[in-house]
């Protein structure tokens, strides 16, 4: 539904899905789907905010309800076969599917740490569609668990079959960013109706963009290539301008800014951690894939991110996403 304010119309995210499958970018299976992730997101929207009121709650726990409120949304969808999570060991095969089977993986509340002081976090999900081979499998449920490790292992090939990916920030407004396959769009929860509403339309990444954002407390455990790249962002140069560091120590915030002004987030390996910190199919494949649709680039320092095929659910990789050009100057560097 469509409401009138001050003589523009308001396209929910509801009625911007309903277009979608209007006009068969996706079937309706999907789109049950997503309603039901921003069912989520909405529910976790305003137990972040209670917990930020409501001081001294265990707000360790938050990262765990979250959980529960996603795995319960996407069960009582009907449409999800399987789903792998942050915060589960191992992806669960869903009982309540009777259609659409998709493979839904997610982080249900990336940052939690920073809950109490009040900076952004937020949800971040990516939809497979299952293969036949895995759906056969899961009709034979014999051994469930190694069949939903391997179908989420084969299926999810983020660079061929991930359908959509998105993330809901919970910040000074909630803003709920998807992509489809065309395009990148945002959504900003008003609080007066409890519904996400249309805000910004095929979002492009500038092609370049003078911030970077790394945590340069590990700069010591970084390689010398990766040093000579940050020092030489720093060099003010014929400009006289050198780049600016802004680093929130939040995914979600950290790339909302990178995909709205430009420039690069990095999470590099380092001598301790050999694969960097952030997890590839529910955080870097997602990421990775709003930012090609909106004109960046997702890589981890030397090939797509969504090119890497995975190996196990909670796979690391190194990740450096952003304005095409500030990847691509960071690539030459790593090369
Ligand atoms: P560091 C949060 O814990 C997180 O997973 C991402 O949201 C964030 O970008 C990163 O880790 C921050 O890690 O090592 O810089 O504190």
């Amino acid at each position: 539904e469509t409401k009138k304010k001050s003589g523009y119309e308001i396209l929910t995210l509801t009625s911007w899905l309903l277009k979608q499958e209007q006009a068969g970018v996706i079937d309706a299976e999907l789109t049950i789907v997503l309603s039901s992730i921003s069912m989520a997101c909405k529910q976790i929207a305003s137990l972040v905010q209670r917990a930020v009121n409501i001081q001294g709650e265990d707000q360790k726990k938050l990262d765990v309800v979250s959980n529960e409120v996603f795995s319960n949304c996407l069960k009582s969808s009907g449409r999800t076969g399987i789903i792998a999570s942050e915060e589960e060991d191992v992806p669960v095969a869903v009982e309540e599917s009777y259609s659409g089977n998709y493979i839904v993986v997610f982080d249900p509340l990336d940052g939690s740490s920073n809950i109490d002081a009040a900076v952004s976090t937020g949800s971040i999900f990516g939809i497979y569609s299952p293969n036949d081979e895995c759906l056969a499998e899961i009709e034979d449920d014999s051994t469930l668990d190694k069949v939903e490790q391997r179908c989420v292992i084969n299926v999810c090939q983020p660079g061929s079959n991930l359908l959509a990916a998105g993330y809901c920030m919970y910040s000074s407004s909630v803003i709920f960013v998807l992509t489809i396959g065309k395009g990148v769009f945002s959504f900003t929860l008003d609080p007066m109706y409890g519904e996400f509403v249309l805000t910004q339309e095929s979002i492009q990444i500038p092609k370049s963009g003078k911030i970077y954002s790394f945590n340069e407390g590990n700069y010591q455990l970084w390689d010398d290539k990766l040093k000579k790249y940050i020092d030489d962002l720093k060099d003010p140069g014929p400009s006289g301008k050198p780049y600016s560091a802004r680093y929130i120590g939040s995914l979600v915030g950290d790339f909302h800014r990178t995909l709205l002004y430009g420039g690069i987030y990095g999470y590099p390996r380092d001598k301790k951690s050999k694969n960097g910190k952030l997890r590839l199919l529910y955080e870097c494949a997602p990421m990775s894939f709003i930012a090609e649709q909106a004109g960046g680039k997702g890589s981890d320092g030397h090939q797509r991110v969504l090119d890497i095929k995975p190996e196990e659910i909670h796979q690391r990789v190194p990740l450096y996403i952003g304005s095409v050009e500030e990847v691509e100057k960071l690539e030459k560097f790593l090369a």
